[in-house]
């Protein structure tokens, strides 16, 4: 919608906030030194409110919980926009200077009343009240997003419906208020930011520019095709077709990570020729004809790495690299040799410099400035450049210097699968803070760290089916099946289980989830498919254990 993928804000604004808006985010134990930001904001007398199915860490420490059905998120923030425009508290000044489209917009969400909004998403009319005006009234007030908006066959128009809400309210372009997906893994915003995505070159040039195409043409003495890539959606889906045959991955483990986990692995299997640049052996890396041992870029080699406010800032090499282990930028530029390309052995300063000289918006930051400031935000045009503390204000000050943000139309759809009398339960899956992704970096930490993985379940379900704490069960989806013993879990509402996707051996979740994904953005359906649960023991022995210990109404 603004032209970059980054998050507008600064952490220092969140201490500065009135009103938070942590949305399908659970940054207490996802992102935990952001949540600290939140935290100096609560304490200032900021507002929170968590929008999450579950009743999470960071729910408990928010003023108002808004607990909607998963997969309802654009029926909430619809009716909350409806709310603010028959209140009439919209920003009209900011909407008519810096936006288009608002007629439709405002069309399409007038059916989505507070009551139509409280059937749909499980919220209370007076809580979804509350939030939209405390969103609209506040003078500094920022949305914070992350995987519950984006994992979801609708992740795109999730993210637009809450972008709408910023722009209906005049909340983006000024200090302290923003919109804000948080990134997942430490450098996730660094990879995109240096095109490690399939449409961009670094800096966000369209590759399908003839200009930027020159410019990255001459500087690397190759022609660019003409075209953009494949996401990782995309690209498992040419598999299946026969049209990709080899691949070459650095430092991700999509033999777990991707959803419907039998066909992601059948579809490595079948690759002719795999490759896998790793710091350790993972599950997908035992799958691949040549494995690379990279040293870990984090404390072993130089470079940068970007936050999640856009800061780049210096990583720097702490330790030696353990036997074969070679400097990633060492692999490439060997690789590159054999192609025919002599790369001449660059240093990390030497590459971030060609970034600079062919991306404006990092142009002023040297690894100089970079020491010198502790890190510098994006964009930064020229050495004398502070950076940018927040993006857009030009939407507010000079509107017509570019084209304006733009109201999008979207509408409620519900989860691709729902539960029905075969898997009565809707499985949403996630992270917990003891454990990072698929476990391959955190499955070595000492046991009372690494709680194991477990199904998580209501007290009222595990009553209901008679399970007791700890108790295996048989978890199946239309996809596969997996065993974990039941953790009964106050934060969930009857007929919601969670799941992580942390551990390799012992459970494999991926197993279950449902490989439907977003047509805009590739992204899969992580948070939203139906499964059954059933206790692995039978008769005699459940009902003697079902009356022992069944845990009180609540959990
Ligand atoms: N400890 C720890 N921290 C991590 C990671 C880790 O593995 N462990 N991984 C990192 C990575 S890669 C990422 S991307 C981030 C992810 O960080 P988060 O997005 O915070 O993590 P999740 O737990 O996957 O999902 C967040 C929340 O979305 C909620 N949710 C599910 N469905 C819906 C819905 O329909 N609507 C709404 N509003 N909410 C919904 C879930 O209940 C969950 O609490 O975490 C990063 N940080
Ligand atoms: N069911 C379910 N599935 C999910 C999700 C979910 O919420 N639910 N979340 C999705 C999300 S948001 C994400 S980000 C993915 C994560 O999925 P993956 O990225 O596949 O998972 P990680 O465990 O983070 O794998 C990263 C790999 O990089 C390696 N590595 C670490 N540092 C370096 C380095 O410096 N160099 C090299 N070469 N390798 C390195 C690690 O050893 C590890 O094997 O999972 C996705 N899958
Ligand atoms: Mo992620």
């Amino acid at each position: 919608m603004f032209g970059a993928g980054g998050g507008t804000s600064s952490y220092r604004e969140v201490e500065e906030a009135e009103v938070i808006f942590l949305w399908g985010s659970n940054a207490r134990e996802t992102h935990p030194i952001f949540f600290h930001h939140v935290l100096k904001g609560v304490n200032a007398g900021a507002r929170l409110f968590v929008v999450d199915p579950r009743r999470t860490a960071s729910a408990r420490w928010a003023d108002r919980w808004l607990g909607l059905e998963v997969g309802t998120d654009i029926a909430l923030a619809n009716a909350m926009a409806r709310e603010i425009i028959h209140d009439g508290i919209a920003n009209t000044a900011f909407i008519e200077r810096a936006t288009t489209g608002y007629p439709a917009y405002r069309d399409c969400v007038e059916p989505y009343t507070l009551e139509y909004a409280e059937r749909v998403t499980g919220v209370p009319a007076e809580a979804i009240r509350e939030a939209a005006h405390a969103y609209a009234r506040a003078d500094r007030a920022m949305i914070c997003w992350t995987l519950g908006i984006t994992e979801h066959h609708t992740s795109v128009d999730n993210v637009l419906a809450l972008i709408n809400l910023a722009l209906l309210t005049g909340h983006v372009g000024r200090y302290g208020s923003g919109l804000n997906p948080l990134r997942g893994q430490n450098n996730v915003q660094g990879g995109g930011d240096m095109g490690a995505i399939p449409n961009r070159l670094p800096g966000f040039q369209d590759v399908l520019d003839p200009v930027v195409r020159a410019k990255f043409e001459s500087k690397w003495g190759v022609a660019l095709r003409p075209q953009h890539g494949w996401n990782l959606t995309q690209m498992f889906e040419a598999m299946e077709r026969g049209d990709l045959k080899s691949l070459f991955i650095i430092g991700e483990n999509p033999c777990q990570s991707e959803a419907d986990q039998h066909r992601a692995q059948a579809l490595l299997e079948g690759l002719d020729f795999l490759v896998v640049q790793e710091i350790f052996l993972t599950p997908t890396a035992q799958l691949a004809h040549v494995v690379l041992p990279a040293t870990a870029t984090w404390c072993e080699g130089e470079g940068t790495v970007t936050s999640s406010e856009r800061r780049v800032q210096r990583v720097r090499k702490a330790l030696d690299p353990p036997g074969d282990a070679r400097d990633e930028l060492w692999i490439l530029g060997r690789i590159a040799a054999r192609l025919g390309h002599d790369w001449r052995n660059p240093g990390a300063e030497q590459v971030w410099d060609e970034v600079r000289s062919l991306a404006p918006i990092f142009a002023g930051m040297s690894y100089r400035r970079l020491e010198e400031h502790g890190g510098l935000q994006w964009p930064c045009y020229d050495e004398q450049h502070p950076g940018e503390l927040f993006l857009h204000s030009r939407l507010w000050h000079e509107p017509r210097l570019g084209p304006p943000a733009p109201f999008s139309v979207v509408e409620h759809r519900p989860p691709v699968e729902g539960p029905d009398d075969e898997f009565p339960f809707l499985l949403t899956t996630g992270r917990r803070l003891d454990s990072y992704n698929t476990g391959v970096q955190t499955g070595g930490l000492p046991s009372p760290l690494r709680r194991g993985e477990t199904l998580d379940i209501s007290g009222e379900d595990a009553r209901r089916l008679g399970l007791v704490e700890g108790e295996a069960v048989r978890v199946s989806s239309r996809r596969g099946t997996v065993v974990a013993p039941v953790h009964i879990d106050p934060s969930l509402r009857a007929g919601l289980v969670f799941m992580t996707p942390h551990f390799q051996d012992e459970v494999r979740v991926n197993a279950l989830t449902i490989d439907a994904t977003d047509p805009k953005s590739g992204t899969a359906e992580f948070k939203a498919c139906a499964v059954r649960v059933d206790p692995l023991r039978t008769g005699a022995a459940r009902a003697s254990s079902a009356a022992r210990s069944v845990p009180a109404a609540g959990g």
